[in-house]
């Protein structure tokens, strides 16, 4: 595990899916443990052909790196950043008091307190501070969250992103049928 670790902060690129194009919307957290969650908000975006990069960017314990993603994000042509992180989820916050791009929390459930810390530390942010927050565990919304700022002016692209919302609540409409009759 530690050599994965490792070779993800030294080679944050083996995250990406599109490795050739500026990227519009930065996908980070706190620890690589939190991946198994975040890829959803990819996944999302991927499926758009949004073009993003994901990186491992800790609030406590890389905090420079973590000032210089978010200080510099806005010049590299990022337009949106989703950060996830559990526990004393700190780095949305974090990062949203260092640029004016719209940033979206995903509260990852990483501890025995079942994610309601992390919900607690990135949704109760101070007034003047934004921060979107979505539900515990929810990056496929946040990845939805993005494409409809993405959106805004672009009627391709609310068009597609309202059929893919419908098509995922079909979805959720057929998996519950059973426990409602
Ligand atoms: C947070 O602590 C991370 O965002 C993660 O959700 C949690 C646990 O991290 P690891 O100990 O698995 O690296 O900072």
């Amino acid at each position: 595990i530690v050599e994965t670790r490792l070779k993800l902060m030294l080679n944050p690129k083996l995250l990406d899916g599109h490795t050739a194009v500026t990227p519009r919307v930065g996908i980070i957290m706190g620890s690589d443990s939190d991946l198994p969650v975040m890829k959803d908000a990819a996944r999302i975006l991927n499926m758009f052909d949004i073009p993003n990069e994901v990186r491992i960017v800790s609030a406590h314990r890389t905090p420079d790196i973590m000032f210089s993603y978010a200080s510099s994000a806005g010049e590299r042509g990022i337009q949106v950043i989703i950060a996830g992180a559990g526990g004393a989820a700190h780095l949305p916050g974090m990062v949203a008091a260092l640029t004016p791009l719209p940033v979206i929390g995903v509260p990852v459930r990483a501890s025995s307190l079942d994610g309601l810390d992390s919900l607690l530390s990135i949704v109760q942010m101070p007034r003047g501070v934004p921060v979107a927050t979505v539900a515990i565990n929810n990056a496929t919304n946040a990845g939805l969250l993005a494409v409809r700022m993405l959106g805004v002016g672009d009627a391709d692209l609310q068009a597609r992103s309202l059929s893919l919302s419908l098509f995922i609540m079909s979805q959720y409409l057929e998996d519950t049928k059973n426990d409602v009759l």
